[in-house]
């Protein structure tokens, strides 16, 4: 072309180079022969960078500019991963950025793997914020995700004598080119300190707060592009610091330990990530963070609103804000008291608003991870919400005397406050009460929230209760994580699927297409030969990629059941010591998740897989015919590399225990079968892909309550199951541990005496289908032809259709096509 495109918008070849040869320079300030690996990656950074920054600018002009309707997604965590890839694929130009690094003489992958990934989430619950912000921007939805800019994320997992060990995610060492500071954009956020009351001039009751301490909140604002749109949409995320003048008192008093302490308080707030997912820890840091990044986005919300010129009694007209779980239900405390104290609405009027604006998504059902918050602990940092929340509750204690005749049981369980050897405030329902929407994240989850954990807010408030069933974007976890099988199905069916899962169905014919099935499996051989390499460089261990790659990736918990699947392996290896010669189908069992640092239990099941792994990986009658894998610091990053090699997806919880999960959708999509209880989305799953491609054991949620409440003895299966005592006391025995019989026993005792996560009881099921699962691994075009089907029927998982639903049913907001000027 004889025009010369803008270096920082074109898309071409040439100008790519000339970026990325141009941000070497005036960026990283250095030329080629001097250039560090990360000055590289930094420059290709801030190339893609300017392409987004062109789509942001326009995208946010026309929402002003409209006046749209818009999405705020509240959420503590957000899992996003590397963003480098995802934005050439979002842009179309991973193929052009591929070609202008190899004229350069770079390897653009070996550079997309110097990425740190930004990991602001635990597990799941982040994860999903993740792919919904993919989605929102890839559906043109305007939407703004706001959360919290921690200085350290989720810890980083090392095994060390088979324990794990912890260490700082210090994943801002190396700057972060994906973040725009907005240094201007902040908000003076209270805390602690008492309440004055007293009488206007007209005589009205005011409340002043006089707080004990003040931090301001800084936007970092991250752009999130959609998949070949102009959409991008702001993902902002709060910093905590001192104020400008924090404690100058005592600086000027010469006080400088305490003034520098005080900055130290205020930077606090948006250190670190918790690790604990499900177990709560009442902790005032954690309700700090809490109340912090609720406070400044909900600010910022209503600045946004009035400087559209708009009334703030029209707020839930512009704004309708998702609660990622109860972590920002505070956020109903905290509107009202800004359109009351800040806004000068009255009671009636400010309830009106705050109960239009906000629409609340449950992910669990474990009644012990429903958070609470100790009341006096509570008052201590937020006592004006304390106040608020007691009218609050005042005034739907008396609605609900009436509607209820004065069941007593009822009310004090839909009280928002608890009471007990001590008070505590019960944020869930907090969130039911000022929300409009109540919704679980898969059908089966969403039909036991209303049987059990809040079947009283159900009975109360049908209306509310709805389903959203959880979906994963397409996007990263198959066209970046996996672009061989990608381009394979896109040279059959076109790549309309990648916006349009259900065009996977298209697959279906090709299943009975043997040179299609070959091209399949050949894929699948080539993703777990590359991590057959990674785990061999990372742990020295041997795999076999022929071998059946059986995976079981996820946080660690009791009620994901990783020991269930220790069970099985050592079942199999007792079987083959017994008869060495036995024909048996060489598998590789990997696992990966990190455990929450406070919970010695899940500790406990690393050290008892990794344990096991000794022993079998060793043992010359095993002959390596199976292997335990378990692959450190489980992440983003990792799973990319995991799931594109799995055979087998193992999603094995106690049914009624997942809210959803969103493994086993991603898992799926990549062509692994799923073996499963009916938990969570495994039903969905199932459903759709059909019983025939799906090794289904164990009890349902029904079952499951039942034997309990008829009294469930783990021992009676112990005692009457032979395989299952042998495994249960080789483990005692100490014939993992060095002959140390006391290391697993606080698991084994758990197992024996409790079992509240019925192994034993699901023990013999999950071996008997384990063994189909062997069978039908031996006819591989049999299994080709399963996975293929399996593959082209997740239509329904992208978060595309899930967003969808929220959007037209929830949220009741449209898209809007950006343009670019
Ligand atoms: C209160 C605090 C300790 C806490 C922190 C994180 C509590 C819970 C969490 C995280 C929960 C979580 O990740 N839940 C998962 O959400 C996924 C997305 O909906 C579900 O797929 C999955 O089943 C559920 O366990």
């Amino acid at each position: 072309s004889p025009y010369l495109e803008d270096s920082r918008t074109g898309l071409g070849v040439d100008t790519l180079k000339r970026a990325i040869r141009n941000n070497l320079f005036y960026v990283q300030g250095k030329f080629p022969e001097i250039a560090t690996r990360n000055d590289y990656y930094m420059a290709i950074a801030y190339a893609v960078r300017d392409r987004l920054l062109q789509r942001w600018v326009a995208s946010v002009k026309q929402y002003i500019q409209e006046k749209h309707r818009v999405v705020a997604y509240l959420s503590a965590e957000y899992l996003l991963g590397p963003h480098l890839a995802n934005n050439l694929i979002n842009l179309g130009i991973y193929k052009e950025t591929e070609q202008a690094c190899k004229e350069l003489g770079l390897d653009l992958e070996w550079l997309i793997e110097k990425e740190v990934e930004p990991g602001l989430g635990n597990g799941g619950l982040g994860r999903l914020a993740a792919c919904y912000m993919d989605s929102l921007a890839t559906l043109e939805v305007p939407a703004i995700g706001y959360g919290i800019r921690y200085q350290f994320g989720i810890f980083e997992q090392d095994i060390r004598d088979g324990w794990q060990v912890e260490d700082t995610d210090n994943w801002l060492r190396r700057g972060n080119p994906w973040e725009i500071a907005r240094r201007e954009l902040s908000y003076d956020i209270k805390f602690g300190g008492y309440v004055q009351t007293y009488l206007d001039r007209a005589g009205k009751l005011c409340f002043n707060w006089i707080p004990e301490l003040v931090v301001k909140g800084v936007a970092y604002d991250t752009p999130i592009l959609g998949y070949k749109v102009n959409t991008a949409n702001t993902l902002r995320l709060w910093k905590s610091e001192a104020p400008h003048s924090f404690d100058f008192q005592s600086f000027n008093a010469g006080d400088y330990n305490s003034a520098v302490n005080s900055k130290i308080i205020c930077e606090n707030i948006s250190k670190v990530l918790y690790p604990n997912d499900e177990q709560i820890e009442g902790k005032r840091l954690r309700l700090q963070q809490q109340y912090f990044f609720v406070s400044c986005s909900l600010q910022d919300m209503i600045g946004i609103h009035l400087r559209q010129g708009e009334k703030i009694h029209d707020f839930h007209k512009k704004f309708v804000v998702q609660l990622n779980d109860t972590h920002p239900a505070i956020g109903v405390a905290e509107l009202m008291r800004l359109l009351m104290d800040v806004h000068q609405l009255e009671w009636e009027e400010a309830w009106d608003i705050t109960s239009k604006t906000f629409a609340y998504t449950n992910h669990t059902l474990l009644p012990e991870a429903l958070e609470t918050w100790d009341l006096q602990l509570f008052g201590s940092v937020l006592p004006r919400h304390l106040q608020l929340i007691y009218e609050i509750n005042r005034r739907f204690v008396d609605y609900a005397t009436i509607k209820l005749y004065g069941n007593h049981q009822k009310i004090s369980s839909l009280s928002l406050i608890g009471e007990g050897p001590r008070k505590y405030i019960k944020m869930a329902n907090l969130a039911c009460l000022g929300s409009f929407a109540i919704n679980g994240v898969a059908a089966l989850h969403s039909e036991l929230l209303k049987k059990t954990v809040l079947k009283d807010w159900y009975e109360l408030m049908p209306h509310k209760f709805q389903n959203k069933t959880n979906g994963v974007t397409p996007r990263r976890w198959m066209v970046l994580a996996n672009p061989e099988l990608t381009n394979l199905i896109s040279g059959k069916i076109g790549e309309g699927w990648i916006k349009n899962l259900h065009e996977l169905k298209q697959l279906e014919p090709f299943a009975d297409d043997p040179e299609f099935r070959k091209e399949w499996m050949q894929v699948k051989f080539n993703k777990k030969k590359a991590l057959a390499k990674r785990i061999k460089k990372r742990l020295g261990v041997d795999v076999d990629p022929n071998s059946m790659f059986d995976i079981l990736v996820k946080r660690i918990h009791e009620y994901k059941r990783q020991h269930l699947k220790v069970l099985h392996i050592i079942t199999l290896y007792n079987q083959i010591k017994k008869n060495p010669s036995m024909d048996v189908v060489p598998r590789t069992f990997i696992f990966a998740g990190k455990a929450a640092p406070g919970y010695r239990k899940a500790k406990l099941m690393i050290k008892l897989i990794n344990s096991v792994g000794e022993i079998v990986n060793n043992d010359p009658d095993i002959n390596g015919r199976i292997k335990v894998v378990f692959y450190p610091n489980y992440n983003v990053t990792n799973a990319q590399k995991i799931y594109p090699a799995a055979d087998v997806s193992e999603q094995i919880s106690t049914a009624g225990k997942e809210a959803s999960g969103t493994g086993n959708m991603k898992l799926s999509l990549n062509g692994a079968l799923t073996v499963g209880t009916l938990d969570g989305a495994n039903v969905e799953i199932r459903e759709c892909v059909g019983e025939e491609n799906f090794f289904l054991f164990g009890l349902t949620a029904d079952e499951v309550a039942k034997v309990k409440s008829e009294g469930y003895k783990p021992w009676d299966y112990y005692s009457e199951n032979p395989n299952l005592k042998e495994v249960i006391d080789q483990i005692n025995s100490g014939y993992f541990s060095h002959l140390d019989s006391k290391v697993f026993k606080e698991l084994t005792d758990s197992l024996l005496y409790d079992d509240q996560y019925l192994l034993f009881a699901d023990y013999q099921s999950y071996i008997d289908t384990q063994a189909k699962v062997e069978e039908a691994f031996k006819d591989q075009d049999k299994w080709a032809r399963m996975s293929i089907l399996n593959t082209a029927r997740m239509g329904k998982f992208s978060s595309d259709r899930s967003i969808r639903e929220y959007c037209d049913e929830i949220w009741k907001v449209e898209s809007v096509p950006v343009t670019l000027d």
